[in-house]
């Protein structure tokens, strides 16, 4: 694998040079492991196998590559694997619509069938499709689809390599695919909603061929902590990392959750600059810092501190805060090093961002009319033309009273597609498959949550007096 990436630039540049076909394997835009490891995995596999020695297979991560060291669990394991990010070809570093223009571009896509919007161009050069979401988009019969409802797609990229020469799979690779079967199938633990007898038996597979392999409780374990390992971002980027923006008529307010103490983070170096960059770079006129952490016990605390320049502002989002009631955040006053920052404890621990959301954003119905949600992605806000538009005032006016299942699911993707979430096709964001249980699974807040679920639907089970 190693090999392979380090000739993938160069082939690319020699293909655009002598005009020779480029085939480039591309996840889904909220790159996650799966999707950087299914496109790595699978182009690797191509090239190994194709006849046509002309081509070059390049796996693409559809992301910026300034938004890689975000993927906190994927940039762990391709550490740990050798694999150097230099040599990884990202989204900002390939013109696929130039390539298509010059008639040298097939495609396939791994973990999402849909391109966005803005891919529209390349719909022509999709020559195959592998998802593990239900189809939501047919395709031509020139299109191969292999579509199946299982945790993880590197499941069955896994499969494809097995039924074609698996001799060609190498250690690294297998460990790749098989970390992320493990992370995606949550511990193949089947009170998790995840894992399906195929992604078992491919993770028992891969375990098989390569008995060098890690027990999967230590390579889940690892990934899991290397998901909310933030140690190694900027300030900046740990904002950016599980942020939410909401607006109202004149007013913007972001939601950003960060996994260290609140007194962690507001130790760091030059904060209240660098709080005070991020919200004018994007527009927001406060943020509600939302911190996570765990004790020894693995239970969780939170502590929230609301910043803003504005005084008055800052003082009334506190205030709709500290006066909720549904649910209660139970906030005590902590000091704070900035009169800009006012910070609390947050008695209610289960109060995670999809509950404070709602807070906020009644604050600023309250305060005007409800306007479109603005995109917080790093990326300009140039994405996704007119799509943000109508969906937040859809969702102001459905109301939260206990809508159908599906109006849930629509809520949850709502919830958090907004988000660091790029306008990905629905099928790779939402969970909707029914082995899920409707939480994007891409953010960590919404992974917390899931064990936060698991945790307490363990601990009913426990309790006697239930019994
Ligand atoms: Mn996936």
């Amino acid at each position: 694998m190693e090999r392979f990436l380090g000739g993938c630039r160069p082939a690319l540049q020699e293909c655009i040079r002598s005009r020779r076909d480029v085939h480039v394997v591309l996840g889904n835009e909220a790159c996650d492991l799966d999707s950087a490891v299914s496109a790595l995995a699978l182009a690797y596999f191509l090239a190994k196998v194709s006849p046509e020695p002309r081509a070059a297979f390049i796996p693409v991560l559809n992301i910026p590559r300034a938004d890689f060291p975000l993927r906190t669990e994927s940039t762990f394991l391709f550490k740990e694997q050798r694999l150097p990010e230099s040599a990884i070809i990202f989204r900002d570093e390939i013109d696929l619509l130039a390539l298509h223009q010059a008639g040298l571009l097939s495609l396939t896509l791994v973990d999402h069938h849909v391109l966005p919007s803005q891919d529209a161009g390349l719909e022509e050069t999709v020559v195959e499709v592998i998802d593990h979401r239900p189809l939501e988009q047919g395709r031509g019969p020139s299109c191969r689809i292999t579509s199946e409802l299982v945790g993880s797609c590197a499941t069955l990229v896994t499969e494809k390599i097995f039924q074609g020469r698996v001799e060609v799979l190498d250690q690294t690779t297998a460990a790749l695919l098989h970390g992320t079967i493990v992370l995606d199938c949550v511990n193949m633990a089947p009170e998790a909603g995840k894992v399906t007898p195929k992604d078992v038996r491919f993770a028992s597979l891969l375990e098989y061929k390569f008995p060098d392999l890690p027990p999967r409780g230590v390579i889940f374990e690892a990934l899991q902590n290397a998901k909310f390992d933030v140690s190694g971002l900027t300030t900046e980027q740990m904002l950016r990392k599980d942020l939410k923006a909401v607006s109202g008529k004149d007013v913007v307010i972001a939601l950003s959750s960060v996994y260290v103490t609140l007194q962690d983070f507001l130790r760091r170096p030059a904060v209240e600059q660098d709080l005070c960059a991020f919200c004018r770079q994007r527009g927001y006129d406060a943020l509600v810092v939302m911190a996570i952490s765990f004790n020894e016990q693995n239970d969780p605390s939170r502590q929230l501190a609301v910043y803003s320049q504005q005084g008055a502002l800052q003082t009334a989002v506190c205030q709709s805060l500290e006066d909720s009631s549904n649910p209660s955040l139970s906030l005590s006053p902590l000091e704070s090093p900035h009169p800009t920052l006012r910070a609390y404890t947050q008695g209610n621990a289960t109060a995670s961002r999809k509950k404070v959301l709602p807070i906020v954003k009644d604050f600023l119905r309250d305060c005007g009319t409800m306007q479109p949600c603005r995109k917080t992605r790093a990326e300009p806000a140039n994405a996704s033309p007119g799509r943000a538009d109508s969906r937040p005032l859809e969702r102001g006016a459905a109301g939260r009273k206990d809508p159908p299942k599906s109006q849930r699911l629509g809520d949850d993707l709502l919830g958090d597609e907004d988000t660091h979430l790029p306008p990905t096709p629905m099928n790779s964001l939402v969970d909707e498959c029914p082995l899920d249980q409707g939480l994007p699974k891409l953010s960590a807040e919404a992974v917390f949550e899931k064990f936060n679920r698991i945790a307490v639907a363990r601990s009913c089970e426990d309790s006697p007096e239930k019994k």
